[in-house]
């Protein structure tokens, strides 16, 4: 039996509508607690990193609190590290034994996670590590150790497919750790056989959105620490860590944290390009989420609740926000995202509508409209101070789709 996978049209239009993701990195390293890549910066021995698993019982698990943070946040999908490069699997494999079912935890927070996302009408993404550091042959390269990489490839394989068919629908394969020493980007995708891998992956979950890190274009882009757009047409999503960028998993004492005004504007930024923003949090080893991120993330869903029409669904408007913001737009409707509030008067250049209305969303006020012939829009009457100290969205209703008019003032 063939199965039909829908167009690239149809796949990627929930994504589109949802533009906030939230990433969870969390496996055997929230015990170190010194982020996740710390078994090969501190060259820790397999056999030395293993015992960790005996620790691991999460004591305060609880996948529907994350579920219920993440939709306070306004978030809409959720990616979780199935296993990352440490090997270590939060699923019931039956070709790994270093998994959380057969260790200490004796759980498969795959399903548990699963099941809170479904139960919170939460879109999933598989986040799946194809490199395991525990392969000798990984480093060494396949030359000098064909069998070590051909035993992790068939592992990654087998586990892929796991998470494929036991699961139920799932949203998003999310690779990483695709890349390998020595080896050049476009030899990827052999080393991993990604292209037979992606081929089971869409025969098992036709609709599902596969990321751009198993050396294969895919469907999505994934700038990782910074928010920069794809040409139009194309998904992407950006993810982003709260705290200093060298830590996904949890950290003890990580303080260098982004504020929430920081984290609103990367998220409007990522809507202003027609893209995702994929804000990730690193759980404790007890399974509970710091109060750090807690408290942020709350803040972002109070704007949210007040804003979100100007995120979800969000599309390219054609003129900006000049000096003091962005724009993103939705139908005949565009939406002025105000970093830097300018007083009572903003202007906004090169705009090709006739402006039906401005609304500030945060106070449901008017302001005036003033335009003129060449593009300028003068909104007139604003409070002296910004009514939203993160970012004040102005609501403006056009007599069409957004266009811009050209910028040659200085030429015509
Ligand atoms: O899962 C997260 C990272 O572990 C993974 N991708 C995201 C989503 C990632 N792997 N590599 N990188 C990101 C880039 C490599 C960064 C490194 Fe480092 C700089 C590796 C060693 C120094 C980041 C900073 C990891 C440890 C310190």
């Amino acid at each position: 039996m063939t199965t039909k996978v829908p167009s690239y049209e149809e796949r990627i239009k929930w994504f589109h509508k949802a533009r906030f993701g939230m990433f969870i990195h969390w496996g055997l390293y929230a015990i170190p607690a010194r982020g996740e890549w710390v078994m090969l910066q501190e060259q820790i021995p397999a056999e030395e990193y293993a015992e960790l698993a005996k620790k691991f019982k999460p004591s305060k698990f609880d996948a529907d609190a994350w579920v219920a943070l993440a939709k306070e946040a306004g978030m809409k999908y959720m990616v979780l590290t199935t296993r990352h490069h440490d090997g270590f699997c939060l699923f019931d494999s039956q070709v790994s034994d270093f998994t959380s079912v057969k260790t200490a935890a004796k759980r498969d927070f795959v399903a548990e996670f699963v099941k809170a996302c479904r139960r919170g009408r939460m879109k999933i993404g598989f986040y799946y590590s194809l490199l395991d550091w525990r392969f000798r042959g990984y480093h060494v390269g396949k030359d000098k150790d064909p069998g070590s990489v051909e035993a992790m490839v068939q592992q990654a394989h087998a586990q892929v497919r796991e998470l494929m068919t036991n699961y139920g629908k799932i949203d998003i394969m999310w690779y990483d750790g695709g890349w390998v020493p020595e080896l050049p980007r476009e030899q990827i995708a052999d080393y991993w056989r990604s292209r037979e891998l992606n081929e089971m992956v869409r025969s098992l979950q036709p609709h599902i959105i596969i990321n751009n890190r198993s050396g294969l274009e895919e469907d999505l882009d994934t700038p990782e620490q910074h928010v920069t757009a794809s040409r139009p047409g194309r998904g992407w999503e950006s993810c982003m860590t709260i705290g200093d960028s060298c830590g996904w998993g949890y950290i003890r004492h990580n303080p260098n944290m982004k504020t929430v005004t920081q984290l609103i504007q990367h998220l409007v930024n990522a809507a202003a390009g027609e893209g995702n923003y994929l804000l990730n949090v690193g759980p404790k080893a007890d399974g509970t989420i710091q109060r750090e991120y807690v408290e942020r993330l709350r803040a972002i869903g109070k704007w949210m609740k007040v804003n979100g029409e100007s995120i979800y669904g969000s599309q390219r408007c054609p003129f900006g926000g000049g000096i003091i913001g962005t724009t993103t737009a939705r139908d005949n409707t565009a939406y002025l995202h105000v970093f830097r509030w300018p007083g009572e008067e903003a202007c906004i250049p090169r705009v090709g509508n006739k402006v039906k209305s401005a609304t500030i969303l945060a106070t449901g006020k008017r302001a005036k409209v003033h335009q003129l012939p060449n593009g300028r829009l003068f909104l007139r009457g604003l409070p002296t101070r910004p009514p939203d100290k993160h970012d004040t969205v102005i609501r403006l209703r056009l007599d069409g789709p957004p266009r811009a008019v050209p910028g040659d003032w200085m030429t015509k």
